[in-house]
């Protein structure tokens, strides 16, 4: 089993029924996946535990910005030159520093569905993910298959209030440029810190799960923010446009068993 067999077949799976991805990941079984339902949400009331989460360094301007379609969702990479120029998160849930590794969108075919997490109940019509992996196992390959190897960010977005925001615009501007699965360009970088999920001293609902992806990996720490983010219903027609592989037209994964796992909430 080779590492490059592995991640070649690891972009082999389809949105049409993410209940079968068991039969060729077997992970995806498993009793730590994510996403879940979280019984919580927008505004109520939870017991914030101690230890602030921290964002270290989201102000700094990458050094370059790739973004492509995995034929799976849109996904930016952006690099720094110098390691001690990374973004990372510390503090809350995470024994150590996360550095970012990339950041991705899930959608759905309407309004009405798209996020992967759920507050009681109620799917949102786009989740934001930044995916971080912890810097002391060197590589993001070698934190992939360590417990406490990945932090992911969620931030789920609703047309409610109908108004758009920086991030976001700064990335719809050039998905014309990603319409194909294995489309990829370099765009002009620009401060994760435009994300309004980051800083936003906010409070985030932390559980113990795996990537929403095959391999479905159970080593992510998920801390994702209870406030809502905006977008306009014309954004979320604009992601609607771009193809997904095996003609999906959505890219998200349905809800996972919580079994004996808990939340904590943190605050930013
Ligand atoms: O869906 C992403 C996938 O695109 C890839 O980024 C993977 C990490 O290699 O993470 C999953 S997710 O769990 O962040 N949704
Ligand atoms: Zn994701």
């Amino acid at each position: 089993f080779s590492l490059i067999w592995g991640l070649a077949k690891s972009q082999e799976f389809s949105y049409k029924d993410t209940t079968t991805w068991g039969q060729n990941y077997p992970t995806c079984n498993g009793n730590n996946q994510s996403p879940v339902d979280i019984p919580w949400g927008f505004g109520e009331t939870v017991i914030i535990q101690p230890g602030e989460l921290q964002w270290i360094n989201y102000g700094n301007i990458p050094d370059s910005m790739r973004i492509v379609n995995n034929g799976h969702t849109v996904q930016i990479y952006p690099t720094w030159v110098n390691a001690s120029d990374r973004p990372y998160l510390t503090g809350g849930p995470l024994g150590g520093q996360y550095v970012i590794e990339q950041f991705h969108f899930h959608w759905g075919q309407n309004d009405s569905v798209g996020s992967e997490h759920t507050f009681r109940g109620r799917r949102t019509a786009m989740e934001f993910h930044m995916v971080h992996w912890k810097s002391e196992y060197g590589t993001f390959e070698a934190a992939a298959s360590q417990a406490d190897g990945f932090a992911v960010i969620g931030a789920l977005y609703d047309p409610i209030f109908g108004k758009s925001s920086r991030g976001i615009e700064e990335i719809w501007r050039e998905l014309g440029g990603l319409r194909q699965p294995n489309d990829a360009i370099q765009i002009i970088p620009f401060p994760l810190s435009d994300f309004e999920v980051v800083n936003s001293r906010d409070t985030y609902v932390s559980y113990y799960g795996s990537l929403t992806t095959p391999g479905c990996n159970e080593v992510v720490t998920w801390l994702v923010a209870l406030d809502l983010f905006s977008i306009t219903s014309d954004e979320l027609q604009q992601i609607r446009s771009v193809q997904l592989g095996h003609g999906d037209t959505h890219n998200y994964r349905a809800l996972q068993n919580l079994n004996n796992r808990q939340f904590t909430y943190y605050q930013s």
